[in-house]
């Protein structure tokens, strides 16, 4: 057979010659070497180090029609507060929070990846972003989330987005992140299976809003006093996945299930997000 261009003999140790080969890099008119550096080196050396993590991944489906309604009715409260237009990821942040505050464990990092001794509990819900710049991925995160309000939320996000853009986050920015948020929504797509940022235990994963045909009697808003339980009338509905990765050897399926309902009913529920967690 031929792998890779090379013919191989039978055998494991052919087998072995040829996969080595194929891996090699090789340069000349057709293929370029790109040295991995900087913030591509330090997403290399962090996710390699997940690798020992067992994950355990669950998702949960979101109808986010108010969390809608309610940004509109803020966008130009939004623009006079904040001087630009009011996303929906403070929201999800402020969320994550209120349902971290049911789940500690949630919020907490290890004293050793590979081997861990103690589960080091974390007070400050210090909210990990990933940001998608031109140069890679990079995660600072919003510190005390628990005592910031969706504004502040926006406010702090807009002031690390604006640092990731022009590759100037410092240190503080940078370090303490206690559990993380990934909305690829942003860009597109339904859902996605996170990678742990260690030494934290858990990460979501946040997907784009979609209109999709749902039961009107399953959903949380008014639409749903207007029908008798089992009613069969369907109604355009907005939803969202939420995907939480979790540290299988500490946290358990029911832990992850039961924060993923808690922030599902959070976001559903948006306007009590304004008033903090409560
Ligand atoms: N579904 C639908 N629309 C969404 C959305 C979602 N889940 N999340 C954000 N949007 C919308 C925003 O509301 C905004 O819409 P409007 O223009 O109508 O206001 C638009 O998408 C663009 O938002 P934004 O990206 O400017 O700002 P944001 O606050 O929503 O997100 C950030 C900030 C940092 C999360 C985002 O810019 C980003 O970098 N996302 C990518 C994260 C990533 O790469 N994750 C993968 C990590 S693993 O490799």
């Amino acid at each position: 057979p031929e792998v890779g261009g090379t013919a191989v003999g039978s055998g494991s140790a052919g087998w072995r010659k040829a996969l080595m080969q194929r891996d090699r890099p090789t340069l000349g008119e057709h293929v370029t070497a790109v040295p991995i550096r900087g913030l591509r080196r330090a997403m290399a050396k962090s996710l390699a180090a997940a690798a020992v993590v067992p994950h355990l991944v669950y998702g949960e489906e979101a109808t986010v029609d108010r969390l809608i309604d309610l940004r509109r009715e803020l966008t130009s409260f939004g623009e006079h507060r904040l001087g630009g237009k009011l996303t929906y990821m403070p929201f999800f942040i402020k969320a994550t929070s209120v349902a971290l505050e049911g789940f500690p464990i949630l919020n907490a990092t290890l004293d050793n990846v590979q081997d861990p001794k103690n589960i080091l509990y974390q007070r400050d819900h210090n909210i990990s972003i990933a940001i998608d710049t031109p140069d890679g991925l990079i995660v600072p995160n919003i510190k005390k989330v628990q005592q910031l309000s969706v504004f502040d939320i926006a406010q702090e996000l807009r002031r690390l987005q604006e640092l990731a853009h022009a590759g100037k986050l410092n240190q503080d920015d940078l370090s303490g992140g206690t559990f993380a948020l990934s909305n690829i929504g942003s860009i597109g797509g339904i859902h996605a299976s996170p990678v742990i940022m260690v030494p934290q235990v858990a990460i979501s994963a946040l997907g784009r809003i979609r209109r999709v045909p749902r039961f009107a009697s399953d959903q949380p808003t008014a639409m749903n006093e207007r029908y008798t339980p089992g009613s069969l009338v369907v109604y355009p509905a907005h939803v969202m996945t939420i995907v939480v990765a979790a540290d299988h050897r500490i946290i358990d399926g029911a832990t992850v299930a039961n924060f993923c309902a808690r922030w599902k009913l959070a976001i559903e529920s948006p306007t009590a997000l304004l008033l903090g967690n409560g």
